[in-house]
């Protein structure tokens, strides 16, 4: 599975209700990615281990359950940074995957030993070890990264481009390559298109892999009934010139995945899709439902490709 956070981890938590964990790939997003007071925080990694280890804040999506802010609060008492919420408990994640990367160790390393901690059995893989990082261009023309869209805005401002920085030198890590390769389906999460999915995609050599794998890559449309459910992915994609639908999720995608999941609201899409060369598959999709999560991934490891 291709993962960005908050959409990706709940299809992973109803997928290791579907199938033997070991059997799964977590390909996940680092265009989040940020150093912030000296301490290298990995979002999306940390929401998807956070999520499937149970430990996840469940109001907020992201961070843990029952976190304190006391670190914050001290840094926030002298002047310091403290726009982006860093949970005492969060910070030790923090503290130690900076400190492990000093000794060398590599962010997939890294990700491999926290995710052991927590038990878990999937495999989980930044898309690559090297520095790549999300930028977003907004109407006044300055360039903000990623959090500081995302959080320091609250991305209530409006976007005109993307990029991301370090992607052409980026190099997919370890068994990435060979996970699109090899897989028997390959997932791509209800994930934000333009800064959680294209960021994934940006890593040379990770396209062209999936490409060659259309009739076995099966999106998830992150937007439903033209809305995003979380963040800011229907917006985004108007601002960027997209169609904020299923149909211009299954536009954005239909280079490389032959199925588009979309929520029984957007039945009457179906056609619309195909005339864009995917098949549209038509299921609920709104994980907040019980059980949906888990209804989703056995339809997706039931679906013919
Ligand atoms: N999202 C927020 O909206 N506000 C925050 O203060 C915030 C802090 C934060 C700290 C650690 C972490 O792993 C995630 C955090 N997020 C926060 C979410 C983060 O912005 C993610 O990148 C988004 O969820 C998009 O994936």
């Amino acid at each position: 599975m291709l993962c960005g956070g908050v959409g990706a981890a709940r299809l992973l938590k109803g997928l290791v209700a579907s199938m033997p964990a070991a059997d799964i790939t977590a390909i996940v997003n680092v265009g989040d990615d940020m150093n912030l007071h000296g301490l290298h925080i990995s979002p999306d990694l940390d929401t998807i281990v956070y999520t499937l280890a149970d430990q996840v804040s469940v109001d907020r999506g992201w961070g843990l359950e029952g976190e304190t802010w006391q670190a914050m609060e001290m840094v926030g008492r002298y002047g310091g940074e403290d726009w982006f919420g860093l949970g005492d408990r969060d910070l030790g994640t923090h503290l130690f995957r900076t400190n492990e990367l000093a000794q060398g160790k590599t962010l997939a390393e890294i990700t491999q030993v926290i995710a052991g901690v927590w038990d878990l059995e999937l495999q989980i893989s930044p898309v690559t070890n090297d520095r790549l990082r999300t930028m977003v261009t907004i109407a006044d023309g300055s360039e903000l990264s990623f959090q500081q869209y995302f959080v320091g805005h609250s991305h209530d401002v409006s976007v005109t481009s993307i990029r991301f920085d370090g992607a052409t030198a980026a190099r997919p890590a370890p068994g990435v390559l060979e996970a699109i390769r090899t897989a028997d389906r390959i997932v791509v999460a209800p994930s934000n298109p333009a800064v959680s999915i294209d960021p994934i995609l940006a890593v040379p050599g990770v396209l062209e892999a999936l490409s060659l794998r259309r009739s076995s890559v099966i999106a998830v449309s992150p937007i439903i009934g033209g809305k995003a459910l979380k963040g800011p992915a229907d917006r985004l994609m108007t601002e960027l010139g997209h169609e904020a639908s299923a149909v211009g999720v299954a536009r954005w995608y239909s280079r490389f995945a032959a199925k588009l999941v979309i929520d029984s609201v957007d039945h009457q899409l179906a056609s619309a899709i195909e005339t864009v060369g995917v098949d549209p598959i038509v299921t609920e999709t709104i994980m907040a439902k019980p059980g949906v999560s888990k209804s989703l991934s056995d339809l997706l490891l039931s679906l013919p490709i």
